[in-house]
């Protein structure tokens, strides 16, 4: 009887530590920002403090649609920080996904910062042109290509158990190295700058949205997961307005329920902007569009935004 029991509790403690090492290994959100209009962190812990020297920093409408969903106005100047140290420091493995769209292939710009200039004791995730970036000084890599004024999502991952850097381009390894290690500092984190140095010099150009930061590092399918969670969902509806679009898929003109609106821009799945157009008879024409998805932003008479549609082009 006493061995049974020992048996059962050595089980137990078996299984106790096999689940205990996978939660070790999994990843922890350690912050969230979605931007929605706002610079809070999504869990609570990691709120953020604007610097923006000319009031530039404002909100566009989300890679998914939602309206004042994305940060932007970095203008390489500006930059957001915690006021405490962030906690992902030293060899820690970490994950940071983000979607950004550039107004410029700056040399090099950064999306989350920390540590400090330092061999190996710095953390730069951004980009280089039109490739995305990961830096520790000393050693750097980039991987994909970059459009202007389209959303991508960009993530990199370190891996320490495996002494690898990965980073991933809309769900994608784009390139790996496993020739790094990595000592950061602890240090405040930093949202559109790279460490302590003048934003000038690697300041982000541009917009962000949903950017996350883990610790522990997650694999292939994890970031693909991530991707494909917050990219335009083709069947959800963004009528997160007033007023409504018909017919809706449309074949040539879409009207609005809504004298108000008087002109529109109409952007792609990618966010990117495809024509503006004036609103005559309460409808626009979108006989010329290819088919597919698109994001129809309203404004007034007076150029302000009055919400955003999405429209199916048959
Ligand atoms: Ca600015
Ligand atoms: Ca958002």
């Amino acid at each position: 009887m006493k061995q049974k029991t020992t048996f059962l509790k050595s089980a137990f403690i078996m299984a106790a530590l096999f689940i205990a090492g996978n939660n070790l290994s999994a990843q922890t959100l350690e912050a969230h920002y979605k931007f929605d209009n706002s610079i809070t962190d999504e869990t609570g812990n990691w709120n953020l403090t604007a610097t923006d020297e000319d009031g530039s920093i404002t909100y566009e409408v989300g890679q998914d649609g939602t309206a004042n969903g994305a940060i932007t106005g970095f203008d390489r100047a500006d930059f957001l920080s915690t006021v405490a140290n962030f906690p992902i420091s030293g060899d820690a493995s970490r994950t940071m996904t983000a979607w950004i769209k550039l107004i410029a292939l700056t040399p090099q710009t950064t999306v989350v910062g920390g540590g400090e200039n330092s061999p190996g004791k710095k953390w730069t995730f951004g980009h280089q042109g039109s490739k995305v970036r990961a830096e520790i000084n000393g050693k750097g890599m980039g991987v994909g290509t970059l459009e202007l004024d389209v959303w991508s999502h960009i993530a990199v991952v370190w891996d320490k158990d495996n002494s690898t850097v990965r980073i991933y381009q809309n769900g994608e390894l784009k390139g790996s190295n496993t020739t790094w290690s990595t000592n950061t500092t602890e240090a405040p984190l930093l949202i559109g700058n790279d460490y302590n140095a003048n934003p000038s010099d690697r300041g982000f150009n541009g917009a962000m949205d949903d950017v996350r930061i883990y610790t522990g590092a997650a694999d292939d399918a994890f970031i693909k997961n991530i991707y494909d969670t917050t990219v335009l969902g083709v069947n959800d509806n963004v009528a997160k307005t007033s007023f409504n679009a018909f017919p809706n898929p449309v074949l040539d003109r879409l009207s609005f329920s809504s004298d108000k609106i008087s002109s529109v821009e109409i952007y792609n799945i990618l966010g990117a902007k495809v024509t503006s157009q004036k609103v005559i008879n309460k409808s626009i024409d979108m006989s010329s569009l290819s088919k597919g998805i698109y994001m129809v932003k309203c404004k007034d008479a007076d150029d302000q935004n009055m919400g955003t549609l999405k429209a199916i082009k048959e």
